[in-house]
């Protein structure tokens, strides 16, 4: 049961409907760590290497506007399993197939402004860790709740 760190953004949407602060919210209640956090503007270079992987599909267009349409939160959250832990309580893509609990199930029917993104494994959170933050900007530390949160 490794700690993990892994990328998760709260996306256009979820800023604009006021949902950053909730969301954050249930991750932190699960005892998942803020390791780095900050308010930033997607532009579409930025855009492309995130989602490098579909760059070349259908959607990509619509889905670089909807990323880049406006302020989205950025964040690293670190725990035992962070990446599948973060994974499923986001919920499938499509807001219309993610079950009442998760983050998708509860606040949304798109499938392209589903809230918000974690990476899917560690090659990923590893890239797109370092695409959003600088090394100096994810902060160590030591918490002594530890093992009461993950034991
Ligand atoms: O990892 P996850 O966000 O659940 O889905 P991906 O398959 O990586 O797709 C990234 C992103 O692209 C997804 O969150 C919504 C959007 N998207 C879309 O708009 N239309 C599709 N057919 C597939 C994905
Ligand atoms: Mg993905």
């Amino acid at each position: 049961m490794p700690t993990e760190r892994t990328l998760v953004l709260l996306k256009p949407d979820a800023v604009a409907r006021r949902l950053a602060g909730p969301i954050l919210t249930r991750f932190e209640q699960k005892g998942l760590r803020i390791a780095a956090l900050k308010l930033i503007q997607v532009t579409p270079e930025l855009a492309k290497r995130h989602y490098a992987e579909h760059v070349q599909k259908p959607f990509y267009p619509m889905l670089e506007s909807f990323i880049t349409a406006g302020p989205t939160v950025a964040l690293v959250l670190e725990g035992k399993s962070a990446i599948s832990v973060v994974r499923g309580m986001m919920g499938p893509t499509n807001g219309r197939d993610a079950a009442p609990g998760t983050i998708r199930g509860d606040y949304g029917t798109s499938r392209q402004m589903n809230l918000v993104h974690g990476s899917d494994g560690p090659e990923a959170a590893a890239k797109e860790i370092a695409i959003y933050f600088q090394p100096h900007e994810v902060v160590d530390a030591t918490e002594p709740l530890a093992p009461w949160l993950s034991a």
